[in-house]
């Protein structure tokens, strides 16, 4: 039956097309700010989308070729009546080919990849200001801990919110990751961000944007059944001073709360 290798060759056909199409669609797999769809708003976008494409060249060139020699083949060997099939037992050198070029690829991307690994993921390369906030991921939410007026973390006049962050055009953000159950994992997809929150560690996390607007935070990591509702606002300020007017409003907001909380400003 040579319906099988028709069938394989629409397969294959029809992810090539995927891999094609992609490209040209701005939230396809590399989601990109509305508007601008071949501009990644952070500073590492660009080294992780290239890294990203160069897997995904290798994969697919190997993919077509395979393909195209399944298709090509179960078409030729077709089952005939009166031919018999034969069977050979592996070759070595045919193992030791595909394990080498497989082995020296895999070694060439670790190679490759480690200064954008080293400037996004070693402490190291921390941006040396303090802190924007204490991201704690929880099922299924995300508490984030502001610095209140003092401008320091950890002190009783912290902002508390939950899945709002905040940060400023162009100015490195360096937040601390937590966990308070389970492994979450913390996703800015338009800045192509992700780490793993894990419980008992605190993770610095440092990232940026050069275009003010809204953009999504989310959990990448399968944690529970409410794991799709994790997700948060980000909202890229154009200045400072904007980005102060947001802290100012959110600091009174939480007074309100605090009073409502006590019984409301009569003390009733
Ligand atoms: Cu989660």
């Amino acid at each position: 039956m040579r319906y099988w290798s028709i069938l394989f060759a629409l397969a294959a056909l029809f992810s090539v097309a995927c891999f094609a199409y992609a490209p040209f669609d701005a939230n396809w797999w590399l989601p990109n700010d509305p508007g601008n769809h071949h501009h990644v708003v952070s500073s590492f976008g660009r080294e992780i989308d290239s890294l990203f494409l160069i897997i995904l060249w290798i994969t697919g060139i190997v993919f077509i070729g395979t393909q195209l020699v399944l298709v090509w083949e179960s078409f030729r060997f077709v089952d005939r009546p009166g031919r018999v099939a034969t069977y050979f037992h592996g070759s070595q050198r045919l193992e030791v080919v595909w394990t080498i070029i497989p082995a020296a690829i895999l070694v060439f991307i670790a190679l490759y990849q480690m200064g954008t690994w080293a400037e996004i993921k070693f402490r190291s390369s921390a941006p040396k200001v303090p802190p924007l906030a204490e991201i704690t991921a929880r099922q299924f939410q995300w508490i984030m801990r502001y610095p209140g007026p003092d401008g320091r973390l950890n002190t009783t006049d912290d902002v508390h919110l939950v899945n709002d962050l905040h940060f400023v055009k162009g100015k490195p953000a360096l937040i601390y990751l937590r966990s308070q159950d389970v492994l979450h994992s913390f996703f800015l997809p338009q800045l192509r961000i992700k780490q793993d929150a894990v419980p008992g560690l605190t993770i610095p996390v440092w990232f940026d944007s050069d275009t003010a607007g809204h953009y999504e935070l989310v959990c990448a990591e399968l944690c529970g059944w409410g794991h799709y509702k994790m997700r948060s606002n980000v909202t890229v300020h154009e200045t400072q001073s904007d980005f102060d007017e947001w802290m100012k409003r959110a600091i009174a907001d939480q007074g309100v709360s605090q009073l409502a909380a006590a019984g409301g400003p009569q003390g009733r």
